[in-house]
């Protein structure tokens, strides 16, 4: 968390394109954005003034100012888009934002972020390989290793091009891309920390690339820029395809680099990838994000990223150019070429071995104590040349305490060090990763926890939500939710990391997305995948079900997953307040619900279902029909609401008329007069009410129902993906939070917390992945690691803590704190908006339950205080209805509800616990205002 307040409004926590000092940006016009602090209450920005000026290469050129807004009276804006000179390519620009407040006084901060090439035009670097008929020697198999025949797996190459330069450069810049995964090196230094780089993206239709500061690698005189070139998604195994090649992208992996140098004489020069390059096979025998990596230190040639002059001839550490071939010039192409959007994979978090078991003579088992995405570093001693050593991973140990490895399907995940004369190697795979937390080392007489490292990555997505409660399960549940999005978060979001699947289903992001919005800031990164979804779309505006696409994957999208194509824009302009998230997808929004119009004319949603999953893994099945014409409303209720936030009055009308129209279709078909919706289930219920699909006078009704049949059930889950996220915030808003507090501490499947109960540290893709009457799931899918179910993440924040947003609201600019208590002693969330930093903190003792909120400048926001007394509520120690920047709005059966503008309050309030055991639950339904959903137009 970011950004002290202080009591002075100030800006902070400055970002571009979504992005802190971004190297690279792709975009024109990027969005420029700024928090705001201050303690005062009622603090607000009365004006702003962004301006922009260029950062030359060399300071004696001066800075030039691109932009400036002049002061703009505006209270709200807490983001500008870039509309200055014409953004010119590979530039460094300074901004600053100056906030003068109400009262006249002015804050500012400033910050950077650098241009791109900015078009195919800027390009000049050819795309090399290696001379492919070099790879036909392929040697046996030894044991322990994968067999190369039957995957067709084939070494990683070396790249390396040296250069003289009279010189050191002032600025050095390295852009770089390839189709397969790149690891780039400068005189023996890694350039960059970008993993699996460029990532995964729909090769077919574009492929970003990397920019780095390599400024402090280049030294004047002689210097080598080399890489590492694997297979990846580009060649590589990918999916459940059993086939290398899977019909995916190419068949041998192919780079493109420039290192842009500026000297202080004002020279430029350019060092890219050509014909000048050299390669060779690596001694990394083949690399296999799916099936491990294998590395074999007996290939290694010393000094192969260093000048020839960098080592000397005796230590074997020169380069000799023995083995290295011409590099080979497969293209000149950059038209599909694009900045990288998202902040890339990094090695963001190291994980000690928490415990190693010798196993065997030469077998250790070692646990990390948390299921993860990621590799392992080993420090390897004793050993002898040509030993291996082989690393094999798993999220599970079977009965026999071995690795369970049955749910990885046709993932090897195995690893292998070869070795070399040195008795010690450190082996760390670059261009693979596993799903686990265990991992069986073979091959070594002795393992120390100190000789294995847990390395975790993922997409770095900044930190932006934090919460914590009074009860440790609940804790852990959450902290199993943050690992699950962690683990999940790798290049594009997926389904699981662990077996041969890890892809970007789209309905285990939207479901998800809510909670991943308040864990961290994943505006860029949604940014860049939803690309993939608009990407894959069908010329008959279907979207996917898998993003990026693949072939053979269940093209057509079916319902919930297809409609991610539309949730997800809509969730993060509200989440974000950033209208491009709209516009970029609006035509995309249109062109799928008028596919799904265009086959089913009578406004049910029967035909082009795609696979149809439904409520998938559910233990109880809604309805097919039901659930695909409750997300057909949704959406082009959603698409509506879209094109009414960018002005687009026809697109909204029509929309929203379709909208109304398939609502009475879903009333009229599905729907009984008394409320009862077709099939009875939860979800059915969840669905109908969280879309706003039950006429006016069923809402109750439903609502009471849906209580019945959680009740009915234990209290217990009924739902699957579809309804799991659902089911806390409806039960919430239906005035039973009783309920979703019932079904959080629930412990027997299908519940949150049986997974933990049986050493769960991710969220289980089924309820039931293990079971102590049944042992494991089905191994065909089972996976530990799945994050759909983990989306009652985001009621632990809006309803536990009670930190969210008004329905309505986009970009946090209306709170809404309605903490849920329960039956738990305190609960605290705190959260980086947009706008700055909300925080909720409640925790009752001695009958007195007090609840603290920080609302940041400029917003407001609608507070229920849990109270006993609703007429007794104080706010810093007065009486409410007197404390400055309260408004009190009235009260309902326990709890006042206030408006505040922006500041920290401190609200004590009897403690509501007796009085709301004392009244029936239930009987909220019929009472108050009744449920309110943010679909509610
Ligand atoms: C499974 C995936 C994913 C789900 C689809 C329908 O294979 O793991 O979670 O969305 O099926």
């Amino acid at each position: 968390m970011s950004g002290d307040p202080t009591p002075a409004l100030a800006p902070h926590g400055l970002r571009c394109a979504h992005l802190a000092e971004p190297l690279g940006i792709g975009d024109p016009a990027p969005l420029l954005a700024w928090r705001l602090s201050s303690s005062r209450r009622g603090a607000a920005q009365a004006r702003y003034r962004v301006r922009v000026w260029t950062v030359p290469a060399r300071p004696a050129e001066g800075e030039e100012q691109v932009w400036d807004t002049g002061e703009v009276a505006d209270p709200d804006a807490v983001s500008v888009r870039y509309a200055g000179a014409p953004l010119r390519p590979r530039t460094r620009y300074r901004w600053e934002v100056a906030v003068t407040g109400a009262d006249g006084a002015t804050a500012a901060a400033a910050s950077w972020f650098e241009t791109g090439m900015l078009g195919p035009a800027e390009w000049r670097a050819s795309w090399i390989t290696h001379d492919t008929g070099d790879l036909d020697v392929v040697d046996a198999p030894e044991e322990g290793e994968l067999a190369l025949a039957d995957h067709g797996l084939q070494p990683a190459i070396r790249l390396r091009r040296a250069f003289r330069t009279a010189a050191a450069p002032v600025r050095a810049r390295l852009y770089v891309t390839a189709r397969g995964l790149y690891e780039m090196r400068l005189n023996g230094r890694r350039a960059g920390d970008a993993e699996l780089a460029p990532g995964w993206t729909d090769y077919r239709d574009r492929v970003d690339y990397q920019v780095y500061d390599v400024t402090a690698l280049v030294t004047a005189g002689e210097n080598v820029l080399a890489g590492t070139l694997a297979d990846g998604w580009w060649s590589g195994f990918v999916g459940f395809d059993p086939r290398r090649l899977g019909a995916h992208y190419g068949d041998f992996p192919e780079l493109l680099a420039e290192l842009h140098l500026d000297y202080a004489d004002g020279a430029h020069e350019v060092v890219a990838t050509g014909g000048d390059w050299l390669t060779r096979r690596s001694p990394v025998r083949y690399a296999d994000l799916l099936k491990g990596e294998c590395h074999d230190l007996r290939r290694e040639t010393p000094g192969w990223d260093r000048p020839a002059s960098g080592g000397t001839a005796s230590s074997g550490t020169a380069f000799s150019g023995t083995g290295w071939l011409p590099a080979q010039v497969t293209g000149t192409d950059h038209g599909l070429l694009t900045a990288a959007v998202a902040p890339p994979v990094r090695a963001v978090e190291e994980l000690p071995a928490r415990a190693v078991t010798r196993t065997g003579a030469d077998r250790h088992l070692v646990d990390f104590g948390q299921n993860f995405a990621g590799r392992v570093r080993l420090h390897a001693r004793g050993l002898t040349p040509g030993a291996r050593v082989v690393i094999r991973h798993a999220e599970a140990l079977d009965d026999d305490g071995g690795l369970y490895t049955d749910n990885l399907r046709t993932a090897d995940a195995t690893d292998v060090l070869i070795a070399g004369d040195d008795p010690e190697a450190v082996f760390e795979p670059r261009f693979t990763y596993h799903g686990f937390r265990y991992a069986e080392v073979t091959g070594l007489a002795e393992l120390d926890a100190a000789d294995i490292t847990g390395v975790v990555l993922h997409n770095d997505t900044p930190w932006a939500g934090e919460f914590a409660c009074s009860d440790p399960d609940v804790e852990r549940l959450y902290q199993a939710i943050r690992w699950g999005q962690r683990s999940n978060f790798v290049s594009v979001p997926t389904d699981c990391p662990q077996r041969d699947e890890r892809l970007g289903w789209l309905a285990d992001a939207q479901v998800f997305l809510p909670t991943a919005c308040l864990n961290a800031d994943v505006a860029a990164f949604f940014a860049g995948w939803l690309r993939e979804v608009r990407g894959a779309q069908s010329p008959g505006g279907a979207f996917p079900n898998v993003a990026p696409r693949l072939a053979g994957v269940a093209d057509e999208g079916a319902p919930g997953w297809g409609d991610a194509g539309v949730i997800v824009p809509w969730h993060l302009y509200r989440v974000y307040g950033d209208e491009r998230f709209l516009a970029d997808n609006l035509d995309a929004m249109r062109a799928w619900v008028d596919h799904v119009h265009r086959h089913n004319p009578d406004l049910v949603w029967r035909h082009r279902v795609g696979p149809h999953f439904a409520d998938w893994l559910a233990p109880e099945p809604t309805p097919r029909e039901v659930v695909a014409t409750a997300y057909f409303a949704r959406s082009a209720g959603l698409t509506a609401r879209a094109a009414g936030v960018l002005g687009r009055r026809d697109a909204e009308e029509r929309y929203g008329a379709l909208a109304r129209d398939v609502r009475a279709a879903f009333a009229e078909h599905f729907v009984t007069p008394d409320g009862r919706v077709a099939g009875d289930t939860q979800t059915g219920y969840l669905l109908a009410l969280a879309f706003g699909l039950l006429p006016e006078g069923l809402v109750r009704p439903a609502a009471h129902r849906l209580a019945e049949l959680v009740e009915a059930a234990g209290p217990g889950i009924t739902t699957g993906f579809l309804g799991v996220g659902l089911l806390a915030p409806v039960l919430d808003e239906c005035g039973r939070p009783d309920l979703a507090h019932a079904l959080l501490r629930r412990t027997d499947p299908p519940s949150w917390l049986h997974p933990l109960r049986h050493g769960a540290t991710t969220i289980w893709e089924r309820w039931d992945g293990y079971t102590e009457e049944r042992g494991f799931q089905a191994a065909a899918m089972n996976s530990f690691n799945h994050y759909a179910l983990g989306s009652i993440g985001e009621w632990l924040y809006q309803g536990v803590a009670g930190l969210g947003q008004a329905p309505g609201s986009a970009g946090y600019r209306e709170l809404l704190i309605r903490p849920r208590p329960g039956e738990l002693d305190w609960a605290r969330a705190a959260y980086e908006s947009v706008r700055g930093t909300v925080r909720t903190a409640w925790a009752r003792a001695d009958g007195e339950l007090r609840l603290e909120v920080a609302v940041p400048p400029g917003a407001t926001a609608i507070v229920h205080v849990p109270a006993g007394d609703p007429g007794g509520v104080r706010e810093g120690g007065v009486p409410v209805a007197e404390a400055a920047g309260v408004e009190v709005l009235g009260t309902e059966p326990g709890a006042l509800r206030c408006r505040v503008s922006s500041g920290d309050y401190r609200f004590t309030a009897a403690d509501p616990a007796a009085a709301l055991r004392a009244a029936a639950p239930a009987a909220h339904i019929h009472r108050g205002a009744g449920p309110r959903f943010e679909e509610d137009t």
